[in-house]
């Protein structure tokens, strides 16, 4: 009866079966195991497939209470470590209604005025500057500062977030602030590495690390809008990073791109004439999460950029960090940022901007309580 052979052959093998996963689920680090098991059965998955995993993720917040700032800075701090303990991959991120900006501080207790952080108990190894293009979303701000604090402080970054404010209302030029970012924020500290952020990108794990690579960093690789993939090869936009040795190299980024798309493939396209290549966190770990909204008023979709990014490698030298003029309207050391209100004026130069769109709008969700922290300091920066 050879059936009832291949029964007990059966039998013994759903057995083992059984065996081996108890026995994976009961040791410790049982789930890592698990999705290690699973993906071996998922191996011939490329992007598409990492973008189905369920990213449940834990809270961004998470074991950082254990951290307590000492008494007195010790001169001799050791340095951090490599890699930190506080990371640990997928983030959870939502967006709960009611959440303040004083509820962001409180969670923050180690951020200091004007949005900076160093880690307590260790000398960070790297200095990162977040450089934040924004007019009129405040409430993107809020959960863009809840988040990305605690993510920075996992990666014991020394760092600092610098919030560039377009005054006026006129139409909207995404790299041109991120130039008078870059400017402003070197002004203030020998950064290392520069993060040039959207403000409603949430990065959704946090091993996606806020550090410069040899190369210009494209990090927003896989962003939820575009099905967690890389929607183009040369797609550069969302969040980059760059040192500013390769800032300078490319120039900058464009003055002339006003309203909404093409800065961001022009950037691209500067970043192989500056004879420089892009690298990529992996798609699994370069996650976004984008937050809803329709396109701004003042942000219209720019007719012109098909012709202008055909001249890029005509005009990147002649336009860029070389010819940035601006007029720092004021800066705020607020607590949970440094807040840079500035007059970058329209295609026709600084001085036309009409003089009843000068003044920034009051930016709304400022805690009122930090107007006296601001320092009216009006300048002039023409070419460098
Ligand atoms: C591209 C836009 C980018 C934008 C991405 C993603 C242009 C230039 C013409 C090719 N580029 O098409 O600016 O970030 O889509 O939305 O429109």
């Amino acid at each position: 009866m050879p059936n009832l052979q291949s029964k007990w052959r059966f039998l013994m093998m759903v057995l083992g079966v059984q065996l081996i996963v108890m026995a994976l689920l009961s040791r410790e680090g049982y789930q890592k195991r698990v999705t290690y098991f699973f993906r071996i059965f998922r191996r011939t998955d490329t992007g598409v497939g990492a973008s189905m995993q369920n990213h449940t993720g834990r809270d961004v917040y998470a074991n950082l209470s254990l951290l307590s700032k000492s008494q007195t800075r010790e001169e001799s701090m050791p340095y951090c470590p490599k890699k930190s303990p506080l990371v640990g991959g997928p983030l959870r991120v939502t967006f709960p209604s009611g959440l303040t900006l004083v509820q962001v501080e409180r969670k923050n207790p180690l951020v200091v005025r004007g949005g900076r952080y160093r880690p307590p108990n260790c000398e960070s190894l790297h200095h990162t500057a977040i450089i934040i293009p924004h007019r009129n979303r405040e409430h993107h701000l809020k959960f863009l500062l809840y988040y990305l604090h605690p993510f920075l402080q996992r990666q014991q970054l020394n760092y600092g977030i610098y919030i560039i404010h377009q005054a006026g209302n006129y139409t909207f030029n995404r790299a041109k602030l991120m130039n008078v970012g870059f400017r402003e924020a070197m002004r203030e500290e020998d950064w290392d590495c520069l993060f040039f952020h959207d403000v409603d990108l949430i990065p959704e794990d946090d091993r996606n690390t806020y550090t410069c690579d040899a190369h210009p960093k494209h990090a927003a690789i896989a962003m939820d809008k575009f099905g967690y993939k890389l929607p183009y090869k040369m797609y550069f936009g969302g969040v980059s990073a760059l040192t500013p040795l390769q800032y300078l190299k490319m120039n900058g980024f464009p003055n002339n791109y006003w309203g909404w798309g093409g800065e961001d493939d022009d950037i691209g396209i500067r970043v192989s004439l500056g004879g420089m290549l892009i690298t990529r966190p992996s798609l699994n770990v370069g996650r976004y999460k984008m937050i809803k909204h329709k396109l701004d008023k003042g942000n219209e979709v720019n007719p012109r950029r098909f012709n202008m990014l055909a001249k890029t490698r005509h005009t990147w030298k002649e336009d860029g960090m070389n010819t940035v003029e601006y007029e720092v309207l004021s800066r705020e050391y607020l607590p949970l940022y440094t807040n840079i209100t500035v007059n970058i004026g329209t295609e026709k130069g600084l001085l036309s901007l009409p003089p009843k769109t000068q003044m920034a709008p009051p930016a709304n969700g400022m805690p009122k309580k930090d107007a006296k922290t601001s320092l009216p300091d009006t300048e002039h920066h023409p070419l460098s």
